[in-house]
């Protein structure tokens, strides 16, 4: 996407932003003021603080200041630190793969599909293999939705089955043929040793063993996803933080409808 598309509002009195050279905002524009958080293993005391400024030097920052500290159990202290970034960033230069889809609302996703589908479509969603996290899985599915957006189960063209945490690809596999799912939707929370690539590439592979790769839509999402691991992955699409049910919603709805115009 191109940078020119953005826009910060400071144009009409700030005339030093420049696209080319973006550094963090603090209070004023190229102040770059950064905050940063960690904890040194060692006890709170005066040589703790310095070696906290050292740190925060040696990572770039000019001027760093500890603006708290607090010893959190015996030999290991916590650090709240300003600094100025002395990098900067060509943000006209950032290309970043995108699921490429219109995000609708619940309501305006429903007609999308009354109109170009006739009938629901059936998702099924978990997370799967050892992960045990919900909250993900949940917030795109469920009925009463998070954060404002209404999850899958409350649309009236999705027939939605959460099947909950720790799904093993297997079962997830016979759900999905028992079911005659349209879109398979995975969330994946750990990444500790790369179990998540692990058990996407699993899944895929028990798919594709199965004959049912093409004939599902398959999207994953997590924390620590993006599309771009998604499609290298082999899934159709990957949605991380901040994403909702009304954009896998309509991605899901928008491909189903590509993929039948394309087999006309
Ligand atoms: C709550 C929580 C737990 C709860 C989970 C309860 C539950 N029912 O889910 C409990 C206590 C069980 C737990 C356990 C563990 N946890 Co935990 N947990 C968290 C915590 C605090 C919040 C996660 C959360 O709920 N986020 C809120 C949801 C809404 O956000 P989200 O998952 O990102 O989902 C959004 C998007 O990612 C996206 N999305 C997610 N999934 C999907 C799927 C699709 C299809 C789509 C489209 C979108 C999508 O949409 C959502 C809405 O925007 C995080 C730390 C943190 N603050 O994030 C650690 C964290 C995730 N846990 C962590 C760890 C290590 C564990 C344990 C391994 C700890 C242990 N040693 O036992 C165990 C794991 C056990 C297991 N077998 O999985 C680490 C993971 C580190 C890593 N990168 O691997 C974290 C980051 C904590 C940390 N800093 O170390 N955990």
């Amino acid at each position: 996407m191109s940078s020119g598309l953005y826009s910060n509002n400071t144009g009409d009195f700030d005339k030093t932003l420049d696209l080319k050279k973006v550094k963090p905002y603090g209070d004023t524009m190229n102040d770059g003021k950064v905050q940063l958080s960690f904890t040194l293993p060692v006890p709170a005391c005066a040589e703790a603080t310095e070696a906290a400024k050292i740190l925060c030097k040696k990572m770039g920052l000019e001027n760093p200041q500890v603006a708290f500290f607090k010893e959190l159990t015996p030999g290991y202290t916590f650090f709240n630190c300003y600094g100025s970034s002395s990098v900067d960033v060509d943000f006209t230069n950032i290309h970043v793969a995108k699921v490429e889809s219109t995000v609708m609302d619940m309501h305006d996703t429903d007609l999308f599909i009354k109109e170009n589908v006739g009938h629901p479509l059936i998702v099924i969603g978990a997370s799967t293999g050892t992960d045990a996290h919900t909250v993900g899985i949940d917030a795109i599915m469920n009925m009463k939705g998070y954060a404002g957006h209404y999850g899958l189960e409350r649309y009236e063209m999705f027939e939605a089955y959460n099947l909950g945490s720790q799904v093993l690809n297997e079962d997830f596999v016979a759900k999905a043929i028992e079911l005659k799912a349209d879109a398979l939707l995975v969330s994946q929370t750990v990444t500790q040793k790369d179990v998540h690539i692990k058990n996407l590439v699993e899944l895929v592979e028990l798919l594709e063993a199965e004959g049912l790769r093409e004939k599902v839509i398959l999207v994953c999402g997590g924390p620590r996803v993006n599309h771009e691991l998604a499609k290298e992955l082999g899934y159709d699409a990957g949605f991380g933080m901040n994403s909702y049910a009304d954009d896998v919603g309509s991605y899901i709805a928008q491909e189903y409808v590509r993929r039948k115009s394309a087999v006309k």
